[in-house]
């Protein structure tokens, strides 16, 4: 996979972990490979039929490499050492979600997903890692004894080893690493997420499982690892029929936008359920014994068009009423033109060969929470206890920022940045001052784009 003698960017770590993370996860969890394989048949299909439109939200080399990961942590200084490893790659924190209240199952944790944040760095590999932290102060979740307890479990495990996090701070001093050093950082890094097979403590694991599965999935136990690992498709009814059709069992639904005849926004997504995976446990009376837990699934997506402040209120709104196709033509125009002309999506803008401004939707590159808890409750088997008389530790993004040490990047201010990059850039190749470009609806409406859904 690395030669010794060449010298790898960010980009290429992170397209190599993308890859070597699959691997890894394809030989521990078999039916996440069969996913890949029903993805990749659907995507096929799909290119087959609808030629270039099937390319409108990413290039399908893109569309094929592309992966999310979820990974679950316990500390502050845990996440800032996914920081430290992510940040070698190029990847950066954007985003703050707060999954407590968000899910009626007991999900004590909020999170942030690692991703590039620039154009040029996502239409490379655009690998994402939805990263969530613990919040052990929560009284709603964890007693006084407890939150002591787990704080101490927690501050006495290494997560990943000083080797790899020396080789990340130097990947992300020197931009990049050499042949030998980065097959060293690239596998230390896959390993650092592979399940476990040290006994678990059984009563420890057994205490906190009562007051929530997640909290028993990251404090439980003195490792962590990848929970699932996410491709995209092109049409998720078809793949989510086809996994059905193979005996595979899905969660209910597809969780986010109905299947419309409009413009896809965001994030449509749905999983199989958790498997029982074999696992060590050491009982209270020293015995160790077999068993097995059902924590990680195989999740699948669709992506659509980033949505703005105004679109996203709107998607807001319309998903508590219930994501229904009517409920949609209620909400959203039913082509491209109508969003931008009403200012809900973003859309860069390119000058053509001959001479026209073109218009290319911007692709929704992160999460949404109620998705998010969707994903999470489907997959719980048991609803854990959660006190809604106390009160939640206060957490927001500049908590977040703070306990992960940098930056914490907003998703609305990365959309909008890559869309005035586009508009400067055309103005610069047509010889004009970029606001005579301004994507107001009255330019957009008049622009040709020959491309319009
Ligand atoms: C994270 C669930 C969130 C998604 O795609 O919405 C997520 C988790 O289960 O740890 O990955
Ligand atoms: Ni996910």
């Amino acid at each position: 996979m690395t030669s010794h003698d060449t010298f790898h960017e960010p980009w290429q770590l992170r397209a190599a972990f993308a890859r070597s993370l699959s691997d890894m996860y394809g030989r521990e969890v078999p039916a996440y490979t069969t996913l890949l394989e029903v993805s990749h048949d659907v995507n096929a299909d799909v290119v087959r039929a609808q030629g270039a439109d099937a390319e409108r939200l990413g290039s399908i080399e893109r569309v094929t490499a592309e992966r999310h990961g979820a990974i679950r942590v316990g500390t502050p200084t845990e996440l800032q050492q996914v920081a430290r490893v992510f940040g070698a790659m190029g990847m950066r924190p954007v985003g703050f979600y707060d999954l407590r209240d968000a899910s009626s199952s007991s999900v004590p944790v909020i999170s942030t997903a690692f991703r590039p944040v620039d154009r040029a760095e996502l239409a490379r590999n655009p690998f994402r890692v939805f990263t969530s932290m613990l919040v052990p102060g929560d009284r709603r979740f964890f007693g006084a004894d407890l939150q002591q307890r787990l704080e101490r479990f927690l501050a006495a495990r290494t997560l990943f080893r000083p080797e790899l996090l020396a080789l990340a701070d130097r990947a992300e001093a020197e931009g990049g690493l050499a042949g030998d050093d980065a097959a060293t950082f690239l596998r230390l890094a896959t390993e650092a997420f592979e399940l476990s097979h040290e006994p678990v403590d059984q009563a420890w694991y057994r205490e906190l499982e009562a007051v929530s599965a997640v909290a028993a999935d990251i404090g439980g136990v003195a490792s962590t690892h990848i929970n699932h690992l996410t491709p995209r498709v092109l049409d998720i009814d078809d793949l989510y029929a086809r996994m059905e059709a193979r005996g595979i069992t899905m969660i209910d639904a597809i969780q986010g936008p109905p299947l419309w005849e409009g413009p896809d926004v965001l994030l449509r997504q749905t999983s199989f359920r958790a498997l029982a995976e074999p696992r060590t446990f050491r009982t209270p009376d020293g015995q160790v014994v077999q068993d097995s837990l059902r924590v990680r699934f195989g999740e699948v997506e669709a992506r659509g068009i980033a949505l703005t402040r105004e679109g996203r209120a709107r998607y807001d709104a319309a998903i508590v009423q219930g994501a229904t196709p009517d409920v949609w033509r209620q909400t959203f125009p039913d082509s491209e033109a109508g969003l931008v002309a009403q200012g809900l999506g973003y859309f860069t803008y390119e000058v053509s060969a001959d001479g026209a401004l073109t218009r290319e939707p911007v692709v929704y590159e992160d999460f949404l929470p109620r998705s998010v808890a969707g994903i999470f409750q489907s997959n719980l088997t048991e609803e854990g206890s959660k006190d809604a008389s106390q009160a939640g530790a206060e957490r927001d993004a500049d908590w977040m920022a703070g306990a992960v040490g940098r930056e914490l990047y907003d998703p609305f201010d990365l959309y909008a940045a890559q869309v005035a990059g586009s508009l400067t850039a055309a103005a610069h190749h047509l010889g004009v001052a970029p606001e005579t470009l301004a994507a107001t609806p009255a330019n957009a409406t008049t622009t040709s784009t020959g491309a319009d859904a």
